[in-house]
């Protein structure tokens, strides 16, 4: 089978590719339309940016922004919220969310209580503090064992849906981008179904010598295909038609 592909859909003025295109609902959800139409299996809306140095966003803003957006989005297509707070979580669900996309790896509880899935995520710190000298002995290792628990814990809180993400650009530096790809095999071996999100983030723009946002798909492809090979059931996408197509495939090549 095919693995899957989550189209991001930020309803943010400050994100670090895409921020300010969508903030406006109705194009945010005409966006989210075509993300749909160009075959992502998931489009996952986020209000707050959780780019390196960002700002918190308020509660009652990020509902704001992202309530409406689910809402007209649901009937067409699988979404997931992206957020850390349990109110924009529970509101989005109830909105028609099926899926909560967890950076802060904390709210299996509002996804059990919604009969959701739910994506736990690795990171350390928040965004304003997490690229400032992170450290690992072993990424590999504390990658997996943090994951793994998480995952336990909501499984025991009744979680019947569950995937891990190492979290590629969070409090990491690009050679812990790269090794946590290149033994991703480590983190499928767990069992649990592994999303990752490499998509135009600024480690591929510093290997290719610099390359803007904009200008990373060869890069992001790349990585999702590296991904996908060693066993990711999900790659997160900002360029969804070229994203699936590589998908399908990886997909026949593996089967
Ligand atoms: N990356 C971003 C936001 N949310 N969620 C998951 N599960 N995995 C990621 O890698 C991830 C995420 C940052 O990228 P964006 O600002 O383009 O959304």
């Amino acid at each position: 089978m095919a693995p899957l592909v989550m189209g991001v859909l930020n309803v943010t003025p400050d994100s670090f590719s895409d921020g300010g295109r969508f903030v406006d609902p109705e194009r945010a959800v005409a966006h989210g339309l075509s993300l749909a139409v160009d075959g992502a299996d998931v489009v996952d809306v986020g209000g707050e940016s959780t780019r390196p140095g960002a700002a918190p966003v308020d509660e009652a803003e990020e509902l704001r922004r992202v309530v409406p957006v689910v809402e007209a989005l649901a009937p067409h297509v699988r979404v997931s919220i992206d957020t850390t707070k349990a109110a924009v979580a529970a509101a989005a669900l109830k909105a028609g969310a099926t899926l909560v996309n967890d950076v802060s790896a904390s709210l299996y509880e509002v996804a059990a209580a919604g009969g959701a899935g739910w994506v736990a995520m690795h990171r350390k710190g928040d965004p304003r503090s997490m690229q400032v000298a992170p450290r690992y002995d072993d990424v590999v290792a504390e990658v997996t064992a943090f994951l793994v628990e998480r995952a336990e814990v909501a499984r025991q809180a009744g979680v019947g849906e569950i995937w891990v993400d190492p979290g590629i650009g969070f409090a990491k530096l690009a050679r812990h981008n790269l090794l946590l790809l290149r033994h991703l095999d480590t983190l499928v071996a767990t069992g649990f179904g592994v999303l990752v999100g490499t998509s135009r983030k600024s480690f591929l723009g510093a290997l290719a010598g610099g390359t803007p946002p904009d200008d990373r798909l060869e890069g992001s492809l790349a990585t999702a295909v590296v991904a996908m090979a060693r066993g990711a059931a999900m790659v997160r996408a900002h360029d969804v038609a070229a994203t699936v197509q590589a998908a399908r495939l990886v997909g026949s090549v593996a089967s």
